[in-house]
């Protein structure tokens, strides 16, 4: 039987951090190790989940947890694995928690040369959509429009000019084992997936979005509602990857407003009409893609 929130590990591996009230990237940490057990070893790279987890003398993490550099959490990831099998262990799962600035641009090279090897580990990038540990910049995964201190909103300029990038059929292209995108707004799909992955051998990807109350001026309990309306509006989309198919597993009916979405955001106020209108055009266009080479509506 798959897990759910009745069968959860009622067990913590990761608590007391100083992450923000509200913050959705520790809900997926905490959750992820929940599905996988204390035989886990976690690797974390420079951002905020490793910022606010370890600080000395106040460890957060009840498994075996280790910081490693911003572009090098694959890479650690699989010394990690390797160097327990060469001491004969074998019942662990590897996992790394990295941000999407340390996934999408600096630890991209690492983790598409782990998924080439095919290294047994599990990789969950938590999206947060730009670099919030060092002041909010923008990343490769901050989707259009978003107000950082790097892509500013003006007069002439609303925010950030470019799209968020294709991640996940990114890393599908590498024919990985497995691979999934989720949303803290949709646990019981994360949670399956986690555990779905950890039932896999090789290599496996999970890209999941994770509000920032700080980083996307919300409250601090509107996170998960948040993390639900990106799904419920169509800018993100619930899917997996295995034996070379594209799944959904949430077929969406109809879309909720874009609108009613961004609007509920600080990054998001300076957005006129128009450009409101532009994003929902591109969301249109992404699901008529989806549509054609998509299994599972
Ligand atoms: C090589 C290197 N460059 C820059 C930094 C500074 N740095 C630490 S965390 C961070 C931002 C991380 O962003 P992201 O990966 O999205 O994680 P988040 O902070 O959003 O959780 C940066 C730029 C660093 N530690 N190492
Ligand atoms: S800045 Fe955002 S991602 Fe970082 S700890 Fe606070 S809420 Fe979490
Ligand atoms: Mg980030």
């Amino acid at each position: 039987m798959s897990v759910n929130v009745r069968s959860l590990n009622e067990d913590e591996y990761f608590y007391g951090h100083k992450a923000c009230a509200g913050c959705g990237c520790s809900l997926a940490v905490r959750i992820a190790l929940k599905v996988l057990g204390e035989r886990t070893v976690a690797v974390l790279p420079a951002g905020c989940m490793s910022a606010v987890g370890f600080i000395f003398p106040q460890l957060c993490f009840g498994n075996n947890a280790l910081k490693s550099t911003f572009a090098g959490a694959a890479s650690m990831l699989t010394g990690v694995q390797a160097g327990l099998r060469a001491q004969g262990i074998t019942d662990f799962q590897a996992v790394a928690f990295a941000g999407d600035g340390g996934t999408a641009d600096i630890g991209l090279q690492a983790l598409s040369g782990a998924i080439d090897r095919d290294d047994d580990l599990l990789y969950i990038c938590y999206d947060n959509e730009a670099y919030m540990n060092t002041g909010i910049q923008k990343s490769s995964l901050t989707p259009f429009g978003a107000r950082t201190t790097t892509t500013p909103a003006g007069k002439n300029v609303h925010g950030n000019v470019r799209p968020k990038k294709n991640l996940f059929e990114i890393v599908a292209a590498h024919g990985i084992a497995y691979a999934a995108t989720a949303s803290v707004g949709y646990l019981d799909d994360y949670m399956h997936k986690v555990e779905k992955a950890s039932q896999v051998r090789g290599a496996k990807f999970i890209h999941v979005i994770t509000p920032c109350p700080t980083g996307w001026g919300i409250a601090s309990d509107e996170t998960v509602e948040i993390a639900r309306e990106v799904v419920d509006c169509g800018l993100w989309y619930l899917a997996e990857y295995a034996d070379g198919e594209f799944t959904l597993t949430q077929r969406p009916k109809a879309f909720s407003a874009c609108a009613d979405y961004l609007r509920k955001q600080g990054r998001f106020q300076h957005l006129t009409d128009e450009d409101v209108a532009l994003i929902e055009r591109s969301r249109d266009a992404k699901w008529a893609a989806i549509r054609k080479s998509y299994q599972g509506l």
